[in-house]
């Protein structure tokens, strides 16, 4: 056993019979690792919209795992389209080779992406998807013989995964600071947060469209001549639910046709339905030029990432001589068998219950639910769309973020599973939920912030 779990919890947990496993080898991604295996919250089995814990306790997942769970845990399709793939084909390679399910699964996300995106890359994660998009962005300039674009702008408060283009282009302080200059050649637009004229918006907020112009001011800066793309997430979700004002979108998708600067999407979190649509794209009427997918692309069961293209973009590539590799990118696992079984089993699912649209259908019902949460203490700000909610709290005074997570933790010890990031609480349920699981949910989180006051 492990010397460094309280000892409280080990013994309710030996009440119950479970056994915690040794902790100390696990170096914890994004977690505070010391003060986790003091107290550890493990998640052994799930199944619909619940996990249960190791001590057998049922918990209500509403972060789908981390984003990623849309159709809801253990969907028997999915988990029989893995079994049989890695009995029947465990590993292509996808460099000078092919397997059928990759190209299938191809067409079947170009069938549902925007139209003219219907060139698809695989990658592993939403990560490698983000670098794909940007070397994309870059060898496309060249290739068309504007070599001289090579600047890449991301916004303040972007999350586009943590590799070193990710964390570039990125806009958290946090994931950015200890890992020196970072990706020359980088700049960001202004956020778009603005509490002071648009706290508590139902969907997207009334003002800021103008905030697009600040790309207009980095291209008087640096002439569009140099600048390759401009990345954003359609909705920003890491930083803690920021939903693009009216028109903002737009505005940018203007800005960058009028200096030939490509629009990148990334839809990490967005697609798959979490806004209503298939692609937050589709939502907001705003096509771009590349898109950037994982999470929801395969349910989150086996780990796969994709950039989709438009044609046009994928065409430019396809002039020099055939016997030549056309992009000199790829990964070991860029379209896995599993990850390709999983996907084409998550698409069938996601449309035959129809899922991609399910956010839409249930928008009223959420957006009342946690706009409801504005009675309580120290709530400063509620932001939603599609079934994705940021419930902002009032940091406690000197200790920023603290209060969030004690709500997080609350929240766990009732049996629900939520994410905070910061001072906000980020609700973003398996779009299988139910109305009854909503109220449920809000019903938990608001003794929660009741309690944290
Ligand atoms: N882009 C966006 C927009 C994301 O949200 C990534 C890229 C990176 O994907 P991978 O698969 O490499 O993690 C993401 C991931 C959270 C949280 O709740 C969000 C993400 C991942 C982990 C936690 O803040 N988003
Ligand atoms: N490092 C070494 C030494 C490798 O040989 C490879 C791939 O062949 C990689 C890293 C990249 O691994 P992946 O293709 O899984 O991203």
């Amino acid at each position: 056993m492990n010397k460094a779990i309280d000892p409280s919890l080990m013994q309710a947990a030996e009440a119950t019979g479970a056994q915690l496993p040794p902790m100390d080898a696990h170096w914890m991604p994004f977690t505070a690792n010391r003060q986790y295996k003091q107290a550890p919250r493990l998640l052994v089995r799930a199944e619909g919209m619940h996990y249960w814990d190791h001590t057998g306790r049922q918990v209500l997942d509403a972060a789908s795992g981390l984003w990623c769970v849309n159709a809801g845990h253990g969907r028997q399709r999915i988990v029989r389209a893995i079994q049989a793939q890695a009995a029947e084909l465990d590993y292509a390679p996808t460099f000078q080779m092919g397997h059928p399910k990759a190209f299938e699964l191809a067409e079947r996300i170009a069938a549902i992406a925007p139209a003219g995106m219907n060139r698809v890359f695989f990658a592993n994660s939403g990560s490698e998807a983000v670098e794909t998009a940007l070397k994309m962005a870059l060898a496309y300039h060249r290739v068309r013989g504007e070599g001289s674009r090579t600047r890449l702008i991301g916004r303040e408060r972007g999350y586009h995964g943590v590799n070193f283009g990710g964390i570039s282009v990125g806009g958290m302080v946090g994931n950015r600071k200890m890992f020196g200059p970072l990706l020359p050649g980088v700049d960001h637009l202004r956020h778009t947060h603005d509490p002071a004229r648009n706290a508590f918006s139902v969907g997207q907020p009334a003002h800021g469209a103008e905030l697009a112009d600040d790309l207009e001011r980095l291209v008087a800066l640096h002439d569009a001549s140099t600048i390759a793309a401009v990345i954003v997430e359609p909705v920003a979700g890491s930083t803690g639910v920021l939903v693009p004002p009216q028109g903002y979108l737009q505005r940018l998708r203007e800005i960058c046709d009028r200096h030939g600067i490509l629009l990148i999407f990334d839809e990490v979190i967005t697609g798959f339905g979490r806004t209503g649509q298939p692609f937050a794209a589709q939502t907001f009427g705003v096509t771009p030029d590349l898109m950037t997918l994982a999470k929801g692309i395969s349910n989150g069961s086996v780990p796969m990432g994709a950039v989709v293209a438009r044609q046009a973009i994928h065409d430019v590539f396809m002039t020099g001589p055939e016997h030549l590799i056309e992009f000199f990118h790829g990964y070991t696992y860029s379209a896995h068998p599993l990850a390709c079984a999983a996907a084409l089993a998550t698409l069938d699912t996601y449309a035959e219950e129809q899922l991609l649209t399910r956010a839409g259908t249930l928008q009223t019902h959420f957006a009342q639910a946690v706009h409801a949460l504005r009675e309580e203490p120290n709530v400063i700000d509620v932001r939603n769309i599609g079934l994705v909610g940021g419930i902002e709290l009032a940091p406690l005074p000197g200790e920023p973020s603290k209060r969030a997570f004690n709500v997080f933790l609350d929240c766990w010890q009732q049996g629900l599973l939520l994410r905070t990031t910061g001072d906000t609480v980020a609700l973003s349920p398996p779009l299988i939920v139910e109305t009854g699981q909503i109220d449920q949910i809000v019903a938990m989180l608001r003794a929660a912030i009741r309690r944290a006051a």
